[in-house]
């Protein structure tokens, strides 16, 4: 048995009757590539209706759909013209009740983007304070600054935009004179907010209630940690990586992240939450923050729920590392109260099967192109099943990605023409961008679009080898990806591993994780094998369900994942 290990408590169990939040699992929608209802090629809100029961069967406790607001979709919907309205190209307001009706009544919750750093150029707001000109109140909405030089032709500071260039733009005046410069700290079409400002403040608080007041169950509030710029815009010289703002070690905290005032506004907001009562709705930060104790401070008991670890997504395929982070995780979240959140994919990374199928202690790519060197398929989605094995073994809330269920790597060789992640275009090709894991969906083998649609359309195309991974192909076969999901989707419901305590286990090869969940009082043993030998489970493991094939009875090989009960 385990007995013969020693073992180290790294997180406490939870109470049976923990509330949904902190063990759910939540499966990502990007609207515009899951299902296409109307064959225009991108898909909308009554297709996702239709399709809610796969959901269901998958097992997940909610999803969260990316934003579906009135936008120009000059960043995929992440630029908002209107809080308050869908865009044309999902659908309209009652789709989305629709939605939130069937949802609720599958049972599964439903939790909106919410984009609250900057709104698109073409949002009144923005509109106004261009035509209102300097110092007016229109104006004092979003970050106007004069520009630096005898002319002011030069930007206000240096700061960059994340996405490649200048994150300043100058404007032109009514009168047709160059005039002040705005702050955007994504693209152009992407102007920040001046949270200072309480309008904006009570603009926003306006919006949740108007969402809430629709029935949904919460929030993803993304880039919760931008809002608050450091007073007087200082420059920041230290070199900050485009692709997640990551610090150097030993630099200076940047000016434009993790301010410390930003909390003020999720305490205001938490109350708005609370105040509709049981059961609770919910926030989510997207917070590219580090260190661990840093980010933990988003879901102090008094602001969000969670917030997404994003140190676990970008963890390299090392036993040390995971266990590494696993442990720390868990720790960070304890020393606030909040669960712990798991997540290997999203629609701003390549996909977990092509990341896990490059060279192991490289830095994430922002996106792959024909000319890059190619991910190992095979190997990416062995390791991929593994993971995503041991992620739903962890006690906390654990993200799916669309399509991650059926193995999906990323589109890998798109041509250029077809770009539209504007990280391509403003780093000039350098950065390839996040288009490859944004690719429509596949449903079906022999069906136009992968039947994604009733059309033949996609908004980007779909390489043909993801008719092998359409859910048709993997729908009752054993040992498919999608099988495997709703498999270990089940158990980890039965056994309770979302609320379980979690030990970690001692006296393996150091090239494996070993951990025991403790759910429900029962025990699960979770162990990833990463090294080359195959390792044999203890005496008496029943196994439930491994990533991929065992050798003899039991014998874990490598790069597997095998839940057992001990
Ligand atoms: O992403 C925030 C963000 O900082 C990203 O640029 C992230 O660092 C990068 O994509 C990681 O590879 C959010 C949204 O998730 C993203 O889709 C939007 O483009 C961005 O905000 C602007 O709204």
């Amino acid at each position: 048995m385990t007995d013969t290990l020693s073992s180290q408590l790294i997180h406490p169990a939870a109470t049976e009757d923990a509330t949904w939040w902190r063990h759910a699992v939540i499966y990502q929608i990007y609207p515009r590539s899951w299902a296409d209802g109307d064959g225009d090629g991108v898909g909308d809100l009554p297709g996702v209706t239709q399709r809610l029961p796969y959901l269901q069967a998958l097992g997940v406790d909610a999803v969260w759909l990316s934003p579906f607001y009135r936008s120009p979709q000059a960043d995929a919907g992440y630029d908002v013209a209107d809080y308050r309205d869908i865009d044309p190209l999902f659908g309209t307001l009652e789709d989305a009740d629709a939605l939130v009706a069937k949802a609720h009544e599958l049972g599964l919750k439903v939790i909106v983007d919410l984009v609250p750093n900057h709104s698109s150029d073409e949002h009144p707001w923005f509109q106004a304070a261009l035509a209102a000109g300097p110092g007016s109140r229109e104006r004092n909405r979003y970050i106007f600054r004069d520009g630096r030089g005898p002319d002011g032709s030069e930007p206000p500071n240096d700061w960059h935009s994340v996405f490649g260039g200048q994150g300043w733009t100058r404007v032109t005046e009514a009168d047709g004179t160059p005039g002040q410069w705005y702050l955007h700290l994504f693209d152009v079409k992407q102007p920040d907010f001046n949270w200072d400002n309480a309008e904006v403040r009570e603009e926003f608080e306006a919006i949740l209630r108007f969402w809430l007041d629709r029935g949904i169950d919460g929030f993803r509030v993304d880039v919760a940690h931008g809002l608050v710029k450091e007073a007087g815009l200082p420059n920041y010289d230290a070199e900050l990586h485009i692709l997640d703002g990551e610090v150097r070690p030993g630099a200076p905290m940047p000016p434009m992240w993790d301010q410390d005032g930003v909390h003020e506004v999720y305490r205001s907001w938490r109350k708005v939450l609370d105040s509709y009562g049981k059961p609770d709705r919910i926030l989510c930060a997207e917070a590219w923050v580090r260190p661990q104790e840093r980010a933990v401070r988003y879901v102090r008991p008094d602001e969000m729920h969670q917030a997404f670890n994003f140190d676990f997504l970008q963890a390299q395929w090392r036993a040390e590392d995971l266990r590494e982070v696993i442990d720390s995780s868990l720790k960070a979240a304890d020393s606030v109260g909040a669960p712990s959140t798991w997540v290997l994919s999203n629609h701003d990374v390549v996909r977990h099967a092509s990341r896990l199928g490059l060279p192991v202690g490289q830095r994430r790519p922002n996106g792959i192109s024909a000319q890059d060197p190619q991910p190992d398929r095979e190997l990416g989605l062995r390791r991929a099943r593994a993971a995503t094995l041991l992620m739903l073994g962890l006690p906390g809330s654990a993200y799916i990605y669309q399509g991650e269920e059926l193995g999906l790597p990323d589109s890998t060789d798109l041509e250029a023409q077809y770009r539209q992640d504007p990280t391509f275009l403003r780093s000039n090709g350098e950065e390839v961008g996040r288009d490859g894991c944004r690719v429509p969906i596949p449903w079906k083998k022999d069906a136009p679009s992968f039947g994604f649609g009733p059309s033949g359309q996609t908004w980007l195309p779909q390489p043909p080898i993801y008719g092998e991974y359409a859910v048709d192909q993997q729908d009752g076969v054993d040992g498919s990806t999608l099988e495997l999901y709703r498999q270990v989707l089940r158990l980890r419901r039965e056994r309770a591993l979302g609320s379980g305590g979690l030990q970690l286990l001692e006296g393996l090869p150091d090239d494996v994780v070993a951990l025991l969940n403790t759910g429900r009082g029962e025990r699960t043993l979770l162990l990833t094998n990463l090294g080359e030998e195959p390792v044999r489970l203890p005496p008496g493991a029943e196994v439930l369900v491994a990533s991929g094939p065992l050798t003899g009875e039991d014998e874990v090989p490598t790069d597997t994942t095998v839940w057992a009960a001990v």
